[in-house]
């Protein structure tokens, strides 16, 4: 009897419990995969380190010799340790800048580390770094500069050949790549192996950008490909390191190529973009991207960089924050301490997150409405981004209240869409309960894979956030800090 009672249980419970119902269909562009996981990085690291930090210049021409780069105490390891502390997941590293010096031994040219004295030429950085990555569980990623001011076919098709026989090792050799960074700049004075001239590309079409992206396909199918137009990541269109008020993770990418004139467009992104290129800032811890002793007193402040980490990830970006590692090859002391400064405001100002349901702090969270059941409003307060709160279809606009068991200073707000369905959210307002009255507290447009809010401290009974979309709303975190 016992044992025909467990068995039948289960068709028991399957009978009684309410019918599932299915997810809304996605709306618009969605992540692929490796772009999804790439937004969940959140903050890396960019590291600009070559020949200019010997030369003390941001740019240099392409005429600089090989021996002048010779750090004398590079430790890889050091920048890993310093990005690992600050809660970074991944380092891109400059393998080639404007001025083509190579910080591996490329098969295609004397100009670059094998030519130098570091490690009398048996050095090379990128594995270094890979190395130090791997070991202190970060993701690699790679800059190979388009524009090569060294290279004396740089303008010629020859030069592409060159170019994609570069990227080819790096992409074959250093274990996985994350990130792909093709800069914008491009083209002008140069040395030119030896010409000493300006020489002008076409931007758009000199490069053939469908045939480069094709080997990184090919080499490193989960890299996500960096540049004005993505198609992987794009620039946010400026380098102050804050995406828009307003951040769409799509755009028309048809209208952008690396370098392409209408950049500034790239900052919010198009509403009505036709493909998902979410936007990374970078923008570098000291004025330069290059180490300059003259900067060891400008590092950014603490301050500066809590805005730029809640104007960026907290907007709906990823941020790439440069270090310019100095002559020794060691990330200057200003800038780790500076660092581990930022990880420790970072880590402290989410440390709790006070609506997560099995906290005892919230006495009911409800919503206006709800799809049904295995998307509930509880899945938005469960700590997993994987499970959502979602609305019925055609219902585009909803609010989603909490009450708090009792009184609680708050002053930091977080929204998460289940992005895996699309961005939807356009318009949200948020109000604090107050001695039993709703009063406004903050609003904004587009939140994404993440919006933060932050707000003076104030003791609130309750939240209340009105969330209105392009189509049935998928939330998948609310955090109240
Ligand atoms: C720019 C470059 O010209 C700078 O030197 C730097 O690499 C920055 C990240 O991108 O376009
Ligand atoms: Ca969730």
């Amino acid at each position: 009897m016992r044992y025909q009672f467990y068995f039948f249980l289960p068709f028991l419970l399957f009978a009684c419990a309410k019918p599932t119902v299915p997810p809304p269909s996605a709306y618009g562009p969605v992540p692929s995969d490796a772009q999804l996981a790439w937004q969940q990085m959140e903050f890396n690291a960019f590291v600009h380190f070559n020949m200019n930090t010997f030369t003390n210049i941001e740019w240099g021409m392409g005429s600089e010799p090989p021996a002048t780069f010779n750090p004398m105490a590079l430790d890889c390891r050091q920048w890993a340790r310093v990005c690992k502390e600050a809660g970074m997941k991944g380092i891109i590293l400059t393998a080639k800048h404007h001025d083509g010096f190579c910080l591996w031994p490329s098969a295609y040219t004397e100009h670059s580390v094998k030519y130098s004295p570091w490690k009398d030429g048996k050095g090379d950085v990128v594995r270094e770094l890979s190395d130090a990555c791997k070991e202190y569980g970060l993701k690699f990623g790679v800059y190979l500069s388009p524009w090569d001011r060294n290279h004396a076919d740089y303008g010629k098709p020859e030069y592409l050949t060159y170019f994609r026989n570069q990227l080819r090792e790096l992409l074959t050799n250093y274990g996985p790549i994350f990130e792909v960074w093709f800069d914008g700049a491009n083209g002008g004075d140069g040395y030119y192996g030896g010409a000493n001239e300006k020489r002008e590309v076409d931007r758009q079409n000199y490069y053939d950008w469908p045939t480069t992206r094709q080997i990184v396909k090919e080499l490193q199918p989960d890299a996500v490909i960096f540049s004005d137009a993505g198609p992987g990541c794009r620039w946010v269109g400026n380098e102050d390191g804050f995406a828009g008020e307003t951040n769409w993770s799509s755009i028309r990418s048809a209208e952008f190529y690396p370098g392409s004139p209408n950049y500034k467009e790239l900052t919010s992104g198009h509403a009505d973009g036709t493909d998902w290129v979410p936007a990374e800032c970078d923008v570098s811890i000291r004025p330069g991207w290059y180490y300059h002793p003259a900067q060891d007193t400008a590092v950014k402040s603490l301050e500066k960089l809590t805005d730029i980490y809640y104007n960026s990830v907290g907007r709906n970006g990823l941020l790439l924050l440069n270090l310019p590692v100095d002559t020794r090859g060691l990330v200057h002391e200003a800038d780790a301490a500076r660092l581990k400064e930022l990880g420790d405001v970072i880590r402290r100002d989410f440390a709790t997150n006070i609506v997560e349901v099995s906290s005892s702090t919230v006495k009911k969270a409800t919503a206006s409405n709800e799809r049904g059941r295995g998307f509930e409003v509880k899945n938005a307060l469960d700590g997993n981004s994987d499970t959502y709160w979602a609305t019925a279809d055609g219902v585009d606009s909803a609010s989603l209240e909490i009450e708090f068991a009792d009184k609680k200073r708050v002053s930091r707000l977080m929204l998460q869409e289940y992005i895996q369905l699309g961005q939807r959210v356009s318009g949200f307002k948020v109000f604090a309960k107050q001695n039993g009255e709703w009063q406004s507290l903050a609003e904004g447009t587009t939140v994404g894979y993440k919006r933060i809010l932050r707000f003076e401290p104030q003791e609130v009974e309750g939240l209340k956030i009105e969330l209105e979309g392009r189509a049935a709303l998928c939330i998948s975190e609310v955090g109240v800090y």
